[in-house]
């Protein structure tokens, strides 16, 4: 009797274990995210800048091509000394992009279409002509500790006032800058202009939670979190701040790389906001209903410290910390290279939280067509989606956009402008993006050949792929991700990546991708025969072909494709 309890105990246990996983999958976990550069979506009032009615009138596209949730970059009132990731008011719309009111339509019509808004959320600081920046420089009450002052310290041998530490910031220099006014240094871990918020005060962390709130109570459905590892430093309970050592990457002393970042990067303060932050989340939703709210972190860190942002084991913390691996494909990466980028991941993150999401570009980074090829756009849109979890995509990137060369104007001058260019939707003036005269970067000359209208009408584009391939993760097999069996992938030659995936009911799909230039041929893959149903633009092969995997088979130069075959059919 005993050892049957027992028995029944073990398997009880035994299934906690590993059903646990099985049971359903949450609607972030195998979402389609796509990223809106809002300045550079659609333009509503002809003044050559996007905005907020812009991505209203095309929220029609994103539901056509699949996404679940878009998240936005920066929307927020900012006196844009950095792209609006330097917020003035964190509760307000910038007026570039619109009104409160505009917003509410937004979000109402993606609620009715069914897609979700996440917004991007800059809590590591504040712009410096935020209210609370000029109430903390005047010492006013409540505020004299909002930022990160200190006194500095005096050079033994010269006497003189210097920073309190050797701290290097993000954009090059000291990250103390001497505030004459108040007659103190503050911390800023970017630019000048970005003065760190004091995350270890507890009426910051208020402030920041009650913007949260301002938006969920609007009806945001999450958070891209900006900059996550650089929320909180290191500072001694004597109150100084230990010095960082060198890298050994840099020899310029004021480059960023200087240093190793060991006390202003991933610290544990940062982490218990994070967990703070998923709690506030989760008690929200108990409180009113409704579907997760998810936490999506940019965190340009290892898997091990990804894994503790997502649970620590006993605190849960972001949903999705954006993985990074596949952005370090360039042109000459082969199926095996993939493989290694992807085990990095498959070996932590998966093995520990069953969780895996994939970023093919984003606002930081050169688009996909210029790191990797024009014609390898189609491949990594097919990878991406074919992974098991969350993809991110960038838009622009589901058309193929490449960068564009930008030079400096009156309005911007960044390196990282040709990644931001407008959206190219047809083969009009300015691509369709606005009805007016300019626009604020310039249109890719390609955009007669690369745009919505003209690839939406050719049956195998980069759009079409894309949207076969969003169609597939809303099916049972895909959806079935976190069954045992329920996937497997990895490259079966150097040049070609195989992804599988299975539903309980003998379901499957067969992805494969050829990443280089020559013909390969493929000898016994399975003992089955499946059918061709996504084809990429240079397939010979056609819809509804059979073939007998236990044969050899053969992929053109970057052909990808996708077989399928059911228990009934096969
Ligand atoms: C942000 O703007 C709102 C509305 O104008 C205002 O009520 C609030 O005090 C502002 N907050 C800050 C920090 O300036
Ligand atoms: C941050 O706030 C805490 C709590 O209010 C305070 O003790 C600490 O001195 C502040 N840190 C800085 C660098 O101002
Ligand atoms: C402050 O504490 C740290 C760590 O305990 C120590 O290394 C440092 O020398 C102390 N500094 C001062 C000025 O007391
Ligand atoms: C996880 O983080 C919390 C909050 O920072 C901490 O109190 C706890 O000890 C950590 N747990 C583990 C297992 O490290
Ligand atoms: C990782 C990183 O640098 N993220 C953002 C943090 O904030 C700065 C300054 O606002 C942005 O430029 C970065 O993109
Ligand atoms: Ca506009
Ligand atoms: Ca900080």
């Amino acid at each position: 009797m005993l050892s049957q309890l027992l028995l029944l105990f073990t398997a009880v246990l035994l299934c906690c274990g590993n059903c646990a996983f099985a049971t359903t999958v949450d609607w972030w976990e195998s979402a389609t995210l796509y990223q809106i550069y809002p300045r550079s979506f659609m333009d509503s009032d002809g003044d050559g800048v996007g905005d907020l009615n812009g991505i209203t009138s095309r929220l029609e596209y994103l539901k056509e091509i699949g996404v679940t949730a878009t998240w936005l970059s920066p929307i927020f009132e900012s006196p844009m000394a950095d792209m609006g990731y330097d917020v003035s008011n964190f509760t307000n719309i910038d007026p570039l992009f619109g009104t409160m009111e505009d917003f509410d339509v937004m979000i109402a019509k993606a609620h009715k279409l069914g897609l979700k808004i996440i917004l991007d959320f800059v809590p590591n600081h504040s712009s410096d002509e935020c209210e609370w920046f000029q109430k903390s420089i005047r010492r006013e009450d409540g505020y004299d500790d909002f930022y990160m002052w200190e006194d500095g310290k005096i050079d033994s041998q010269t006497g003189e006032r210097v920073p309190p530490s050797n701290w290097v910031s993000v954009f090059s220099g000291s990250m103390w800058t001497w505030n004459e006014q108040r007659q103190q240094y503050y911390l800023h871990q970017f630019l000048a202009k970005q003065p760190d918020l004091n995350f270890s005060n507890p009426m910051v962390r208020e402030y920041m939670q009650a913007v949260l709130q301002f938006w969920v109570d609007r009806g945001v459905d999450g958070f891209r979190i900006d900059a996550v590892p650089h929320i909180g430093e290191k500072q001694y309970a004597n109150g100084t701040y230990p010095d960082e050592p060198r890298s050994g990457w840099s020899d310029d002393p004021n480059s960023y790389n200087y240093h190793d970042h060991i006390y202003t990067k991933d610290q544990p303060l940062t982490l218990e906001v994070v967990y703070e932050w998923r709690k506030f989340f989760d008690e929200y939703k108990n409180q009113n209903g409704g579907d997760t709210i998810a936490l999506i972190a940019e965190a340009y860190s290892s898997v091990d410290v990804l894994s503790d942002y997502i649970n620590n084991g006993t605190h849960a913390g972001t949903q999705i910390p954006m993985n990074f691996n596949l952005m370090s494909l360039d042109s000459h990466s082969t199926a095996r290279n993939v493989e290694q980028l992807t085990k990095v991941w498959m070996d932590t993150i998966w093995e520990r939280h069953h969780s895996a999401n994939w970023v093919l570009g984003n606002h930081d980074n050169d688009r996909l067509a210029t790191r990797m090829s024009q014609r390898k756009v189609y491949l990594m849109t097919m990878l991406v989606h074919a992974l098991p979890g969350t993809s991110v995509t960038y838009y622009g990137e589901e058309i193929g956009m490449s960068n564009v060369d930008t030079e400096c104007t009156e309005v911007s001058c960044e390196d990282r402008d040709p990644e931001r260019t407008p959206m190219q939707w047809t083969n009009s003036a300015h691509a369709g993006f606005t009805t007016g005269p300019t626009t604020w970067l310039p249109v890719s000359s390609d955009y007669e050949v690369i745009n919505v209208a003209t690839e939406r009408g050719v049956a195998r584009s980069t759009l079409q792929i894309f949207k076969g391939m969003t169609k597939l993760k809303q099916t049972p097999a895909f959806k079935a991700f976190k069954d045992d069996n329920g996937f497997s992938f990895g490259a079966v030659s150097e040049q070609v990546f195989q992804v599988v995936r299975t539903a309980v009911k003998r379901e499957e799909y067969r992805i494969l991708i050829n990443m280089g230039n020559s013909i390969e041929y493929l000898y016994g893959l399975a003992n089955q025969t499946m059918e061709y149903v996504l084809l990429s633009p240079y397939s010979p092969h056609s819809y509804g072909e059979k073939v007998d995997l236990s044969q050899r088979i053969y992929l053109m130069p970057f052909e990808a494709v996708v077989l399928y075959s059911s228990a009934e059919s096969s």
